[in-house]
């Protein structure tokens, strides 16, 4: 396959190649990300590309389906296991498109809906201004507590009560504490509302069992598959049996078109390596070098939102530095280092230029690093942060970067065959 690329497009190949390149030498630490296996990308890449599939297994409008409606099936199967759910849906395009179909099968135009900040953690499409979710509905934003960084159940059960919404949101896309969904439940069901919980984030947490499953108290699940779950990039959606028609409805043909079947066939491949006990011992080393992590940056004065971690991520407050989130970020990036600059809560900066920085632990594991190579990347953070204006010192970090990731080769096969 590279052959015929280098052949054909030699401009795109090297450019793939460049990035592999890149992928291979910096600290991702960007903590959406990760690296699939070989396997999960060989399937991503397959002819299943090719294949035009609108419908569900055995309700297809297209002829042709004999293996697509075997492979969609077999990822179904394989979500509801993992996740312990009665349905899933595998085709939604990403996290957001999930979203979409969950509002799509439990409300109407106009109905409220109750999900966390944007600036305190939450996602766009949990109801954040500019986002179609605060358009088509009516939105009501909860947040985390400036002082903890944490969520606060009397807040969002008054403002529950209050505003009696349609339905309530959790998960976050920048929370490092454990969510507790069973409050969610609780005051979902006082106020009649539906619950939809978005684990994008720590969807691989939850399969390992590192983090509570909200299964049992959500009526629907949404989920991203590149992230803590380390599959392609797509969406799924995990419901209660009663929402089951509604939600395929809601995604085909309410939202989407073909299902795009390579990455649903990945997802597939990603599902059998996460049922696993080596994918288990990955969560939970995920969550022990983000621990690791959070402590040695707090050794080096770096305050971090919610004074540590339960997860995969580590929010850092950079007010005590005296360094922008987006300038620290770029500098890291220039030592070989990938964040994101982030807003804290209750941040006094800009969204464009926030106070934080949020990084995470799944795609460093993945390369089989362990805790004292968390001592060494904090270091690297704090010898930036003392030297944020000096290039000499940011390029010698970078070195010293590239000979860790040297150790630590990206791996392509995490499953061993048997
Ligand atoms: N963009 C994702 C993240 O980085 O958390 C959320 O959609």
């Amino acid at each position: 396959m590279n052959t015929a690329l280098a052949q054909y497009d030699p401009q795109i190949y090297e450019l793939i190649k460049q990035e592999q390149t890149r992928q291979s030498g910096s600290l991702r630490l960007i903590p959406s990300e990760n690296y699939v296996s070989k396997a999960v990308m060989q399937a991503s890449g397959s002819v299943l590309t090719n294949k035009y599939s609108e419908g569900y297994p055995g309700k297809r409008y297209y002829e042709g389906q004999q293996v697509t409606d075997l492979i969609e099936t077999i990822a179904i199967q394989r979500a509801k296991k993992v996740f312990k759910a009665d349905h899933a849906n595998v085709q939604p395009y990403s996290g957001s498109v999930a979203n979409l179909g969950a509002y799509n099968a439990l409300l109407s135009p106009g109905d409220t809906v109750m999900g966390l900040s944007l600036p305190y953690g939450g996602h766009l499409t949990h109801g954040w201004k500019v986002s179609v979710t605060s358009k088509f509905y009516k939105s009501v934003q909860y947040t985390v507590r400036g002082d903890t960084g944490r969520l606060d159940f009397n807040q969002i059960e008054e403002l529950a009560k209050q505003h009696r919404p349609k339905m309530i949101i959790c998960g976050a896309t920048a929370y490092p504490r454990t969510i507790d969904f069973s409050q969610f439940g609780r005051i979902a069901k006082e106020v009649g509302a539906f619950l939809l919980a978005d684990i994008a984030h720590i969807s691989g947490l939850v399969v390992a069992g590192i983090h509570p499953s909200p299964v049992p108290y959500a009526d629907i699940v949404s989920t991203t598959t590149h992230k803590t779950l380390r599959g392609p990039r797509g969406g799924m959606l995990l419901c209660k049996a009663e929402h089951a028609a509604s939600v395929d409805k809601s995604v085909f043909p309410g939202l989407q078109g073909g299902p795009h079947m390579h990455t649903v066939t990945a997802i597939a491949v990603a599902l059998a390596e996460a049922d696993t006990p080596e994918f288990v011992a990955y969560a939970k080393q995920i969550v022990a070098n983000a621990a690791a992590l959070a402590q040695k940056l707090m050794e080096k004065g770096f305050k971090l939102v919610s004074d540590g971690t339960d997860n995969h991520l580590v929010l850092i407050d950079l007010r005590n530095k005296g360094i922008p989130g987006k300038k620290f970020a770029k500098a890291l990036d220039r030592a070989r280092i990938e964040t994101n600059y982030n807003t804290i809560p209750d941040d006094p900066a800009p969204p464009f230029n926030p106070s934080g920085l949020r990084i995470g632990t799944p795609a460093i594991t993945s390369r089989g690093m362990k805790e004292p190579e968390m001592a060494k990347i904090a270091e690297y953070m704090a010898k930036v942060a003392e030297n944020i204006d000096n290039e000499s010192v940011i390029e010698q970090v970078g070195k010293e970067v590239l000979l860790l990731c040297s150790q630590f080769p990206v791996p392509e096969h995490f499953i061993k065959p048997s």
